[in-house]
């Protein structure tokens, strides 16, 4: 637990909050090292078989802290890009674990490019995106520029990068930048069933799937063919899979070590 980072592990499933909604859940220093942290931790824990990130209050994430920025003392951008954010995005695309963004409020600068690099992304019909690097005079960070054209498109992202329109729920949802829309107060219950059902997957054929879309995204039809034949051969041998077969033999559900 560090100030402006809740952690709290239920089960099979790791809820991770921002936690400063005085700031929109703005990251600081010590909220980025505590959240690259946390992330590596749930990684390790192979108890949990999937994640939340959230926020807390009426924001997911109001991006960099503007005011820590403008501190003498505040390292130069493009080392704060490198060492700092850019680790957290690398960690939430590496973890084993599924990762569900339960996008409550508005999702601004880093915070939209955090919500991008989680696996899916749902929100509440009070959500928001908004690529607000460009309204402060600097670029697209953590990945956004990479996410944000997969996502919706290269025109679209053009759109969204450069003019900077806020992207309400229900467009972001017309986009696919999210997968679904529900009232504020379901949020949280959504996310939490939709990380049951992840959790009551095969935790190696997750983290293996995540990793064949990942790759999908920089590879030819040939290199995803045969790399899906490699992972296949991974989850082929792997003890869940023989817990699936008999779990369907027995007309019972399965019941996955994680192995
Ligand atoms: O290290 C680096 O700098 C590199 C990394 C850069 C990556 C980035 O993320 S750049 C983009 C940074 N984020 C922004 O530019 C967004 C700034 N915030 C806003 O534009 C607005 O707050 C919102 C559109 C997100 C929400 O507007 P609204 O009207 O709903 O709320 P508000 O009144 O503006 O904010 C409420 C409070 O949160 C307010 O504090 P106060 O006046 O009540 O004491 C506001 O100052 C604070 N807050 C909001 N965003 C930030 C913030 N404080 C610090 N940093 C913020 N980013």
């Amino acid at each position: 637990m560090t100030d402006g980072l809740r952690v709290e592990i239920d089960g099979p499933v790791a809820t991770v909050t921002l936690d400063r909604p005085e700031a929109l859940n703005a990251l600081t220093v010590p909220v980025k090292v505590a959240l690259r942290k946390a992330l590596e931790s749930i990684d390790a824990d192979h108890s949990i078989r999937a994640v939340i990130l959230t926020g807390a209050g009426r924001a997911f994430c109001a991006g960099q802290d503007l005011a820590e920025r403008e501190q003498p003392d505040a390292a130069p951008l493009e080392v704060e890009v490198r060492e700092r954010y850019n680790p957290i995005i690398r960690a939430l695309r590496s973890m084993g674990q599924p990762v569900i963004a339960a996008v409550n409020g508005v999702a601004a600068g880093a915070g939209a490019s955090l919500a991008f690099a989680c696996d899916l992304r749902i929100a509440a019909e009070e959500a928001r995106f908004m690529l607000a690097f460009g309204r402060i005079g600097l670029v697209l960070d953590s990945g956004a520029s990479w996410f944000l054209p997969r996502l919706v498109g290269s025109a679209k992202a053009a759109e969204l990068a450069l003019v900077g329109d806020t992207v309400d729920a229900a467009e972001a949802l017309r986009i696919g930048l999210v997968s679904k829309v529900v009232p504020g107060d379901q949020l949280m219950e959504e996310a939490r069933a939709l990380a049951d059902t992840l959790a009551g997957g095969a935790p190696l054929a997750n983290a293996l799937t995540k990793q064949a879309l990942q790759r999908a995204m920089t590879i030819d039809l040939d290199e995803a063919l045969e790399g899906e034949a490699k992972l296949q051969g991974i989850a082929g041998r792997s003890a869940d899979h023989a817990e699936g077969l008999a779990a369907f033999r027995e007309k019972r559900r399965p019941r996955f070590g994680g192995n």
